[in-house]
């Protein structure tokens, strides 16, 4: 182990950097520092020649349950709705922004439940491998918010519009089997091949030059029509204009004052 933190584990497997999710107990639930850090270990993954692929996994039964509602439910009690979408932008979108230009492809592993920004950040990763039990959830409109973190153009790119828009508003929970069916995600393995299997890929890919990943990386995003930058910002403000809506503060309110 490099280097620990309670809630994101950094570690070096050879030439694979593995990164893991690490508040079980919320099924890693994301906040602040939690993204700050992932930020920052996937950039000292990217600046180091010694490692040629990320695994992004995670602890418990879950990969993550989006954005820690009971943080942002904090959040409302001492910010204005509209200063949420420049949250994004400064301490989440970077993460998303990091994952395509890094000259490293990051593979997500992702077993139980990938939630609202949970499945945003599964799907900004270059691959996504699954557990046969994990299942995605578009919590955002549940909650009265729309899909941030990148969630609107991966979306998009992965299954087209009508697709998306199912997805985003009228499905519940999205089965391994039926995401990896659509392109949502590269394969299925049963849950207890889902480590081996990530890594099996990851010292694969690590086997390239750099380089080679690099302008891969590049040159397929940019066949896809994925740039970033401008669809980050605006998720970003879209997320501001539903977090003023009082329809969103009471289900949020509900949800975190469950017994
Ligand atoms: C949680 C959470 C959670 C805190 C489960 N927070 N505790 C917005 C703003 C800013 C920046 C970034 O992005 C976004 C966009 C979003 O991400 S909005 C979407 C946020 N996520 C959700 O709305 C999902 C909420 N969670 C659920 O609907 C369920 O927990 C799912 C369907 C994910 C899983 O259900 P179960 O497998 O039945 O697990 P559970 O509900 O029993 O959860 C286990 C524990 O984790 C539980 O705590 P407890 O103390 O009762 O054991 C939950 O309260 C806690 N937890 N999600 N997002």
């Amino acid at each position: 182990m490099l280097e620990s933190n309670p809630s994101v584990l950094i570690d070096q497997k050879g030439a694979v950097g593995v990164i893991t999710l690490n508040r079980p107990e919320r099924l890693n639930a994301i906040t602040i520092p939690m993204m700050q850090r992932l930020d920052h270990a996937l950039a000292d993954f990217g600046a180091n020649e010694g490692v040629g692929s990320i695994v992004l996994q995670a602890t418990g039964k879950g990969f993550c349950a989006g954005q820690d509602l009971r943080v942002l439910s904090q959040f409302y009690r001492q910010h204005d709705s509209a200063e949420l979408g420049d949250v994004i932008q400064r301490h989440y979108n970077p993460v998303i922004q990091r994952i395509a230009e890094l000259p490293v492809a990051v593979i997500a592993a992702v077993q139980g439940v990938a939630a609202g920004a949970g499945w945003s950040i599964a799907m900004a990763c270059d691959l996504r491998l699954a557990a046969r039990s994990a299942s995605f959830v578009p919590a955002f409109g549940k909650l009265g918010l729309s899909p941030d973190l990148g969630g609107t153009s991966s979306l998009v790119e992965a299954v087209g519009l009508g697709k998306a828009m199912e997805y985003s508003l009228v499905t519940d929970r999205v089965t391994a089997d039926e995401a990896a069916e659509m392109g949502l995600i590269n394969r299925v393995v049963a849950d207890e091949e889902l480590t081996d299997c990530a890594m099996q890929w990851a010292k694969r890919i690590a086997t390239i030059p750099r380089e080679a990943v690099r302008v891969t990386k590049k040159a397929l995003r940019e066949a896809a029509g994925m740039s970033h930058g401008g669809r980050l910002k605006n998720e970003a403000h879209d997320q501001s204009i539903c977090a003023g809506n009082m329809d969103h503060r009471n289900l949020l309110e509900s949800f975190v004052s469950k017994p």
